[in-house]
């Protein structure tokens, strides 16, 4: 393929919309702004602030609350198609109940979607990153069953004052590592499947709800957000443990919402009970879904939202744990600032290859894909990190056929990253988190973007180099 300036260049594909990302408690500060409730990040970061790096939380963060026309500069300036961010539940729901819904809160994201569509942005609204009320913690959070009609009277709720101004909606961010990394119970693997197991049919619920009550006047897409990983084996012919470890992470609730059958993966439910009964369980650790759950929570998704960032190497290591696979890194891997976070781009275009044959090339969206690094702006890094994955991303779609029609990229800006607190940066803009102001500055990867969107083509990084350098020494 060649590009307009005679180099050898890749273009965008037509049709495929490039964006960036945040969520809610990560950038918005404000935690007390108004009526606004108690999230369980806001509880757990002021209780247990030794559990998160420099005892840091998300008070201020990135003050998106009182910034976000900044940030909507900052995308427009980028040239952003789409801008996914999140809704904060107790922003909307201070105490939870539907009947007493914050104006304020919802007046705060009619100003943001206005502000996008303004420049032309279309928002893709995720209803739950994480952060739901504390009440609700307090009586069982999501191993509670009740949890699921508490999501559905929320949603309804963003839906009736939001939905005229949103066509892409999702229900929750990563089910899985919520129940699995942040979930504030006691972290044992019962309650990691019931909360999985409760996300699960609280999604199809929102779903079915949205076709039945908003569909025929909102004309939106309703769909969940799923993180895969790629997997390698240890060996390179152990294909077994490879879709093991897929099955136990983005399969688990992918089987259900995106198999032509439904259901937990076959592999799933058959070693988790034969784990269970190995340890004296009298039934499996994995609950059942019914069959009447199997038809509701098919199909319930009108889009694979995918949120990738890494592999791992993988073997098999039988009563390890309940799928029995170790997961490790290859030492020769190149690493982000995150620990977990091993650069290897071939394996995007694996993990897009494996969605559509396993779920039948469904329309995909990527929500997240991105870098950490240190403080800084010259963040070469990223932009090599951006451009490999994007080019592995495009030739899964022209060589392999693969249906992707949205990319973007983690974050818009440095965020409060979790436990990570802000020591783990992966914006396209820099957030100066010492000063008050929280002034905000584009790094050189925002720049590359730019080019990018505005160019189609992808451009590489060194030839972006070559002519950033020219630019700004004349
Ligand atoms: C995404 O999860 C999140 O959706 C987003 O909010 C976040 O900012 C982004 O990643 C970048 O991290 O290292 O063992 O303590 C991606 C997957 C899973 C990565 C949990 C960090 C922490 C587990 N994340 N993991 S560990």
């Amino acid at each position: 393929l060649l590009g307009r300036s005679g180099v050898d260049m890749m273009e965008i594909p037509r049709g495929l919309s490039i964006g960036a990302s945040t969520s809610a408690y990560q950038v918005e500060g404000g935690w007390n702004a108004s009526d606004k409730g108690v999230s369980v990040w806001d509880a757990f970061t002021h209780e247990e602030s030794s559990l998160i790096k420099d005892r840091e939380n998300g008070d201020i963060a990135c003050d998106s609350y009182h910034k976000y026309q900044e940030d909507v500069a900052l995308a427009k300036n980028m040239g952003l198609q789409h801008y996914r961010f999140s809704v904060s539940w107790t922003r909307i729901l201070p105490n939870g109940s539907p009947e007493n819904v914050s104006r304020v809160g919802i007046r705060y994201y009619k100003n943001l979607i206005d502000e996008l569509h303004t420049y032309g942005i279309e928002p893709v609204v995720t209803l739950y990153h994480w952060d739901h009320p504390q009440s609700f913690e307090e009586v069982g959070g999501w191993a509670n069953d009740n949890m699921i009609d508490y999501f559905v009277e929320y949603a309804r709720v963003v839906f009736r004052e939001l939905g005229s101004r949103v066509k892409i909606w999702s229900t929750v961010n990563e089910p899985i590592i919520y129940c699995q990394f942040f979930d504030f119970g006691m972290n044992d693997d019962t309650r990691k499947y019931r909360c999985a197991h409760n996300l699960l049919k609280a999604h199809a619920k929102v779903y079915h709800m949205y076709q039945r009550e908003f569909k025929d006047r909102q004309h939106g897409q309703v769909g969940i957000v799923l993180l895969c990983h790629n997997y390698y084996s240890l060996n390179g012919i152990d294909a077994e443990a490879e879709d093991i470890a897929f099955e136990f992470g983005c399969g688990w609730l992918a089987n259900p919402i995106f198999s032509k059958d439904g259901d937990y993966p076959a592999v799933m439910k058959q070693k988790v009970a034969e784990e269970s009964k190995y340890q004296g369980f009298t039934k499996s650790k994995l609950p059942k879904l019914s069959s009447s759950w199997i038809e509701y929570i098919k199909g319930s998704s009108d889009y694979f939202g995918l949120n990738h960032y890494t592999s791992f190497m993988v073997e098999q290591h039988p009563h390890l744990n309940d799928s029995g696979i170790l997961k490790s890194d290859n030492p020769i891997w190149k690493k982000g600032v995150s620990d977990w976070l091993n650069i290897i781009p071939e394996g995007f275009g694996e993990v897009l290859r494996i969605i559509k044959e396993k779920y039948n090339n469904p329309p995909v969206y990527v929500l997240e894909n991105g870098l950490s690094t240190t403080a800084g702006i010259e963040d070469l890094d990223r932009i090599k990190f951006l451009h490999d994955y994007m080019k592995q991303m495009i030739m899964a779609i022209t060589h392999d056929g693969c249906n992707v029609q949205k990319y973007t990229v983690w974050s818009l800006l440095d965020t409060f990253e979790w436990k990570e607190a802000y020591r783990n940066r992966f914006g396209l803009v820099h957030v100066d988190f010492t000063n008050n102001r929280r002034m905000r500055t584009p790094k050189l990867s925002s720049k590359w973007l730019h080019e990018v969107i505005t160019q189609r083509q992808l451009i590489k990084p060194d030839e972006f180099m070559k002519q950033f350098r020219a630019a700004s020494y004349v």
